[in-house]
């Protein structure tokens, strides 16, 4: 038996609001049909969730569908689907499009039956209702899940007692499951803990899971193949694609097999960044970055049947002047014309100077030295306080530390003044000794130049050398 697992199609995705778009999504997803569905004759297709972009996908999207549905259709495979987030039916309806799908025949929607009791019914798919929790296609005994988003953790055990019971132990029992899992979006409080999925080890023989863009595999019991195309730039990098599965049973042993292809046709991204900090102007940082573009960007060959990429340009570091004097327009069209790109995208990350405080701060410092270097920038903003804005900032700090050990405010404001008043008497009398030092220097200077005219004059150098020398040291 071989199978073909995919999720998250996201027909009519389009982000960019670019016309293409959309396109991309139906290419990538007629490619993994014809070359590994239909290319390697596989029983069926899973599409662990989020076919759709949205619950209410545009004509477009619906014929993109369509098309492919079509295709399996006249190859004889069926396409096994379950709801995502992001197609999932409105609670306040029974109809949704996958269900209509459902119903025409093109895909068979797997969904478990939720008893009021929370109990989970599975009931066996029907071809006359066109509907049903499971389905046996060749050696496999599929079931479906719905979308349980935060609560996935609470509706999985009541879910795996039901497979429990309906489980085929003479079959290769798959459950489609569409979640985020523990560890992988790196978000504090995941829907479904490892723990918790593992609890189906027992009575499962491969989940096929869907939602999180990338993929990932646990144990080489459970698969997340990422979804067909990018939906977003940062998702550019992730590794995405289908799994294709073979199960060969012989003498009472089975054999599984899976394979990660990532093969099908995908618009490519670029993402390039360009560092603004201490450029002087706008014109500047526009030769910057046409410079990168030049030098790193992916040009497209019109003639090459390859599709043209997107490309992003990041202006990060710190803008020493107003960020509205960049032309972004400008930078967009004219790395658009270099490079040929589907679509340029300039966004400016960068930080204007006034508000860039710490800056290159060792990660490591300790709290207080990071306080400190952020009180002594914002001191250092203020030109009166400019040359002595570490001895000010430790003062502030110093006040911060008495003022939460109770310190009388009387006292502490006298500490502030004495400090104060310290640094003006040491500030003056470093001005006088500036005022010594620029008399010397005029004296020496005044001396080289008699020395000079003496020299000239035919007088006695020597004696004027030691002259200059006794003046300037
Ligand atoms: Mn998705």
């Amino acid at each position: 038996m071989k199978f073909l697992h995919m999720a998250d199609v996201h027909l009519g995705c389009r982000r960019y609001n670019l016309e293409e778009r959309p396109k991309d999504f139906f290419r990538a997803w007629q490619d993994v049909l014809a070359r590994h569905a239909i290319g390697n004759e596989v029983d069926f297709v899973l599409i662990a969730g989020d076919f759709f972009n949205s619950r209410k996908p545009d004509p477009q999207a619906m014929n993109h569908a369509w098309a492919g549905l079509q295709m399996l259709q006249e190859a004889r495979i069926p396409a096994i689907a379950i709801e995502g987030n992001h197609d999932q039916h409105d609670a306040i309806t029974d109809f949704s499009w996958l269900r209509s799908l459902s119903q025409w025949g093109l895909i068979k929607l797997l969904e478990p039956q939720h008893a009021e009791d929370g109990r989970i019914k599975l009931t066996a798919w029907s071809e006359t209702d066109r509907s049903g929790s499971y389905i046996d296609i060749a050696s496999a005994r599929i079931f479906g899940s719905h979308w349980y988003g935060m609560t996935t953790n609470h509706a999985l055990p009541p879910l795996a007692e039901a497979i429990r019971e309906q489980r085929d132990p003479t079959r290769f029992n798959i459950l489609m499951l569409h979640t985020e899992v523990e560890g992988q979006l790196n978000r504090p409080l995941p829907a479904l803990s490892i723990a918790k999925l593992k609890e189906l080890r027992e009575c499962v023989d491969y989940v096929a899971l869907g939602h999180t863009h990338k993929r990932f595999e646990l144990d080489g019991w459970a698969f997340n193949p990422g979804s067909l195309e990018a939906c977003s730039i940062d998702e550019y990098r992730e590794e995405r694609g289908v799994y294709l599965v073979e199960v060969e049973e012989m003498n009472g042993e089975r054999e599984v097999k899976v394979e990660h292809l990532r093969d099908h046709v995908q618009r490519p991204f670029q993402r390039l960044y360009f560092d603004v900090s201490g450029l002087a102007d706008a014109d500047t940082v526009a030769e910057g970055v046409a410079d990168t573009v030049r030098r790193m960007a992916r040009t497209h060959n019109e003639n090459s049947d390859a599709p043209a990429p997107i490309i992003e340009i990041s202006l990060r570091g710190q803008l020493g002047f107003k960020s509205s004097l960049l032309d972004i327009n400008q930078m967009r069209d004219d790395a658009q014309e270099h490079t040929g790109a589907l679509h340029v995208l300039v966004r400016n990350q960068s930080v204007p100077v006034e508000y860039a405080v710490a800056v290159g701060l060792d990660a490591n410092a300790s709290r207080y030295e990071r306080e400190r270097r952020i009180v002594e920038d914002l001191i250092a903003r203020d030109a009166r306080f400019r040359d002595r804005a570490a001895d000010v900032a430790a003062l502030v700090l110093k006040a911060k530390q008495l003022a939460l050990e109770d310190e009388d405010p009387v006292k502490i404001l006298e500490m502030i003044e004495q400090r104060l008043n310290e640094g003006e008497d040491q500030k003056s009398a470093e001005e006088t000794n500036v005022a010594e030092n620029e008399a010397i220097t005029q004296r020496a200077a005044q001396a080289i130049e008699r020395n000079a005219t003496a020299k000239s004059e035919g007088v006695r150098t020597q004696e004027l050398e030691a002259r200059a020398e006794g003046v300037l040291f």
